[in-house]
């Protein structure tokens, strides 16, 4: 917060996520935005659908974990220019194959993770082989490693004191996430996007994430892009001061939100993760392998959050000695 804002201008962005955190009294869903109720009158003037560039045959195919771009469904909100919903486009094992990236490898090396503070590397390896996400009859030391999982930095790490890139904190951004997210932002006109920095988000059932912009970025035109998995979220899409009412969405899993032109320095914020108000993330795990099943265990009681960011200017593939100078 900048010493400018008024104590008036925080107040309206934190009494709605104050409204929707709160676990006092049963949640009034009536305002937000559900694009699983598209055909309800009460969205009527919010929104309204995105024609989408149908180009996957020009994009490396994102793993096949796609359903075409023909089947998807896409929408603005009328109150946050530049942002663009897509409902879940994934196949279930799409959805399967992403959750399991997340769990699995991107907490492994070269990544960092709130776990390094804790242990060795090689734990992190193996988390997943000898917890009781498993087996029920194992200790739980790793069971508790995976529970402790908050985030994972891929690419250019964020630094979470200074906010500031730095070449010195660059591994190799995951190729996979990479084509996920050039076939996104190429099917909402962002054709020139690269990814090059993200946050893998990890949300327990009273996890929440206090309202935010994200500007450590040189570059500030592409989009952030951001795929949700697991428990569903209230997401709050404001605008660029605190005085803007936020806009409350639900996003579930495999659904995309684009934060591109006004809305990529908008406040946003998520104050409340929901269980899931249908069977849809059971069923993804319903016939799954064994391996995957620790997957859905953890999922069940879980939400992650992707957002992808590219850094720097378009052509440019490294840091220059002034590039450093994001501020909070
Ligand atoms: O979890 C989300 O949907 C949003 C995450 C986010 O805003 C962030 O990591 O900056």
């Amino acid at each position: 917060m900048s010493d400018q804002d008024s104590v008036q201008d925080v107040d309206v962005f934190k009494n709605v996520f104050k409204f929707y955190k709160s676990r006092n009294k049963i949640i009034d869903l009536s305002d937000v935005i559900d694009f699983n109720e598209v055909d309800n009158t009460r969205h009527h003037d919010k929104i309204s659908t995105v024609n989408l560039k149908d180009n996957m045959d020009k994009v490396i195919s994102p793993e096949d974990t796609m359903k075409p771009i023909c089947e998807w469904e896409a929408y603005n909100v009328s109150a946050c220019p530049g942002f663009i919903f897509i409902k879940n486009p994934f196949t279930p094992a799409g959805q399967r194959y992403w959750i399991q990236q997340c769990l699995r490898y991107y907490p492994c090396k070269p990544n960092i993770s709130n776990l390094d503070a804790h242990v060795a590397p090689n734990s992190i390896d193996n988390m997943w082989t000898r917890s009781s996400y498993v087996d029920t009859h194992q200790n739980n030391s790793s069971k508790d490693l995976i529970d402790r999982l908050r985030w994972v930095t891929l690419g250019y790490h964020h630094n979470w004191d200074t906010k500031v890139y730095s070449e010195s904190m660059r591994t190799e951004f995951p190729p996979n996430l990479s084509r996920l997210s050039k076939a996104v932002a190429t099917a909402t006109g962002h054709d020139k996007f690269e990814a090059q920095a993200a946050i893998v988000n990890f949300y327990h059932m009273h996890s929440s994430l206090s309202g935010h912009t994200d500007h450590s970025e040189i570059h500030m035109e592409e989009p952030i892009i951001s795929f949700s998995f697991g428990q569903s979220a209230i997401f709050l899409l404001g605008g660029s001061t605190k005085a803007v009412p936020p806009v409350p969405i639900i996003l579930r899993s495999g659904d995309v939100a684009v934060m591109a032109g006004a809305s990529r320095s908008a406040y946003h914020a998520v104050p409340r993760i929901l269980p899931t108000d249908n069977c849809h993330v059971a069923d993804l795990y319903h016939d799954c392998t064994a391996a995957d099943e620790a997957f859905g265990k953890y999922i069940a009681s879980a939400r992650i959050n992707i957002n992808v960011r590219q850094v720097l200017p378009p052509g440019q593939k490294f840091m220059s000695s002034g590039d450093g100078s994001a501020t909070t």
